[in-house]
């Protein structure tokens, strides 16, 4: 006989061990877009306990959609070996190689949960916690609960990666309540700039960077940041900043 109450109890039970055991994580990563899930594959499988958190229901970010709806994603040769990293199916078309956005999704989440990286999806980050003028975790809440006036929980964590996109959410939150000094030339939130793919795909390798003590921007947030232009449906970029903050962070960490 299946029990309702049963089964609500394993469900209630198996996510608080989870909820509790990530309460301190080497990383916690904010948003699973292409970045922030390849950042925590490639961190999972080097040992790091690592939590992702995104406030949507789905994850995946902006990769779904391809462009403008059309299902497909372009990457180019220098993020080819990420593709097949995580075994995603490509076709060669000229100079790019064009996949399939819901199959790169899927792939990309299934390796890195596999690996061990933890999703808590419908949970966002609404503030980060700061010790010792260091970023030293997350401070997080259901987004369902919209403009209730609930209190948040917290997370620590060893580093924190702000992988939001365009918005670069955390990076924000964390320069209107803190008067401090952001790495960047200005020290402030360069905005983002208008679309070239050339400059935006080499620009947000290089913007990938510790953004303040304890914060690592990643994928458009890095672009978002530092003031480079947006790069359109073409996600070469993404999976090379997901995999370089990882090897910052495991570099630092072990
Ligand atoms: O936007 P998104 O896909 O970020 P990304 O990894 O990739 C950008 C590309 O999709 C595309 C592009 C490249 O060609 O320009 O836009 O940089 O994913 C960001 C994720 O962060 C979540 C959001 O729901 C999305 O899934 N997110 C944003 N703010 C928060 C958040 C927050 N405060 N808390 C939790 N999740």
């Amino acid at each position: 006989m299946l029990d309702e109450v049963e089964i609500t109890k394993k469900i209630v039970e198996s996510y608080m061990q989870d909820l509790l055991s990530y309460t301190s994580v080497d990383v916690a990563i904010v948003g699973a877009g292409p970045s922030g899930l390849t950042a925590a594959y490639y961190l999972a499988k080097s040992g790091m306990k690592v939590a992702i958190f995104d406030r949507k229901l789905s994850i995946g970010g902006g990769m779904w959609g391809g462009g403008m709806m059309f299902n497909k994603i372009v990457v180019q040769e220098d993020a080819r070996h990420i593709l097949d990293d995580f075994s995603i199916n490509y076709e060669r078309m000229g100079e790019y190689y064009v996949a399939d956005s819901v199959h790169s999704v899927t792939a990309l989440t299934y390796h890195a949960t596999r690996a061990g990286a933890k999703i808590f999806n419908l949970i966002g980050a609404e503030d980060v916690i700061i010790k010792n003028n260091r970023v030293s975790g997350l401070v997080i809440n259901w987004s369902v609960i919209g403009d209730l006036p609930i209190d948040p929980l917290s997370v620590y964590a060893r580093y924190v990666v702000d992988a939001t996109g365009h918005e670069s959410e955390v990076v924000k939150t964390l320069v209107r309540k803190n008067n401090i000094k952001l790495n960047t030339p200005s020290g402030e939130i360069e905005g983002e700039h208008s679309m070239d793919a050339e400059i935006a795909e080499r620009a947000v390798v290089e913007n990938t960077k510790e953004i303040y003590p304890g914060i690592f921007v990643a994928g458009m947030a890095a672009n978002a940041v530092f003031g480079s232009p947006r790069m359109g449906p073409i996600f070469g970029g993404m999976l090379l900043s997901g995999k370089k903050v990882a090897e910052e962070i495991i570099r630092r960490l072990q």
